[in-house]
């Protein structure tokens, strides 16, 4: 009976339309927006569906349990549904599919489950909408105040509380959630892998070891609005030069540093084209696989930012808006992972177990829980846009991964 995963197919073929973009493939799949909802009515549906305990938390994150929830010591596993601008289909859709595909293949093995079983779609775990990732899981776990998080507000000003109203949830509500995690023994994400490592060994699945430190950093540049046509170049205050060499510098310390620097997202006001723009605000996403080589590329930025805005008469403020340590997953649990997946294979041929620069709903809860992740094979490693992609039969390879650790881990 079981191992052949095949519900997943039906499942990703229902959700993979929602919140496509038509004219560039990728998803724009936003906390709390139209998109998110039509997510949530499908994960709440397949939950339903499968006679499960459906529920949300205070925080808007999605649950389907089997078993009873009080009962302590249960297995999660799961990812968001939600994504970045024009991401991708498999980066956290990947987890959360799998989870019902992989309950589905352990109910065809006819399985005893001996501790509870959860399923779980974390909100906002892109940050899309208002920066800061992993929203849900980080106010779950008391890593997100409310207060900081009832400060968070969209492109147009709309608030997080304004926008979980709007969407149908009690704002009010928000805030850690002890209780819960104190009842969960052991939490598993799978994700599609944001990198090549298995493409290149080889290998459809592997184990997660670690997770880089990485964080953001908001630097606003402050010059003199003028007019392009009419202002001379030596009577210039002009943000956008400063902001131009200071993604240079960050390319130039990251290379030195052996780490990755972004400058993916800018806004500049007042964004004309005949005006100098008064302030151009960029931010830096950076990540390093140590945090000594992450505080030499945040620092030579910085540096180097100050300098090009003093060189131009322009005001710099440099303001760290997240930064996650770095996550070293629970080393027994993914002894366990290991175990029960290299079961079938002679010893050289061990599941790999790799590190990721990507943050996840799983690297904020292994401050409280146990928690451990398996990736699955991306042939290009290209994630966070629409040619992310995973093939079929990995895809599978992974769902039944996943269905080998929840049994080894959750059934007799
Ligand atoms: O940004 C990240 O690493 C994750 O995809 N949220
Ligand atoms: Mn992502
Ligand atoms: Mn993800
Ligand atoms: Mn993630």
């Amino acid at each position: 009976m079981g191992r052949t995963g095949g519900s997943f197919h039906e499942m990703w073929r229902e959700l993979l339309p929602i919140g496509r973009h038509p004219a560039s493939g990728g998803y724009r799949r936003y906390a709390w927006t139209g998109a998110d909802a039509e997510c949530r009515a499908w994960f709440k549906e397949q939950a339903e569906g499968r006679g499960l305990t459906y529920e949300v938390d205070r925080n808007g994150n999605q649950w389907a349990w089997l078993g009873d929830p009080a009962a302590g010591d249960a297995v999660v596993t799961g990812s968001h549904l939600d994504s970045v601008p024009d991401g991708g289909a498999f980066d956290g859709p990947l987890g959360v599919v799998s989870s019902f595909a992989a309950l589905d293949e352990l109910r065809a093995r006819q399985v005893t489950f001996t501790r509870p079983l959860a399923l779980v779609n974390f909100g906002d775990e892109e940050g899309a909408r208002f920066g800061l990732a992993c929203v849900g899981s980080r106010l779950t776990a008391g890593q997100l105040t409310v207060e900081q998080a009832h400060r968070l507000t969209d492109g147009d000003g709309v608030s997080l509380p304004q926008a979980v109203a709007a969407a149908g949830y009690d704002p009010d509500r928000i805030g850690a959630d002890p209780e819960r995690l104190a009842r969960i023994g052991a939490f598993v994400e799978l994700h599609v892998e944001q990198g090549r490592a298995l493409d290149l060994s080889g290998d459809r699945v592997g184990i997660a070891s670690a997770i880089w430190p990485h964080g953001r950093w908001r630097f606003d540049f402050r010059g003199e609005a003028n007019h392009a046509g009419t202002t001379r170049l030596v009577d210039r205050r002009d943000p956008m030069l400063s902001y131009a060499e200071t993604v240079l510098a960050a390319r130039r310390e990251a290379r030195l540093a052996g780490a990755v620097a972004t400058f993916g997202k800018i806004t500049v006001e007042p964004n004309g084209v005949n005006a100098i723009p008064s302030l151009v605000r960029g931010w830096l996403d950076s990540r390093a696989a140590d945090q000594a080589s992450l505080d030499l590329v945040v620092n030579g930025v910085e540096k180097a930012a100050r300098e090009y805005a003093a060189a131009h008469g322009v005001d710099l403020d440099v303001v760290r808006e997240s930064f996650t340590p770095v996550v070293e997953f629970d080393h027994a649990l993914r002894d366990e992972l290991s175990r029960i997946l290299g079961k079938d294979k002679e010893a050289e041929l061990k599941v790999p177990v790799l590190g990721t620069g990507a943050g996840h709903d799983a690297g904020i809860l292994s401050g409280s829980i146990p928690t451990a992740m398996l990736f699955v094979r991306n042939p290009t490693g290209v994630s966070h846009s629409p040619a992310e992609f995973a093939a079929e039969d990995d895809c599978v390879a992974g769902v039944l991964a996943l269905a080998d650790v929840l049994e080894g881990l959750a059934c007799r």
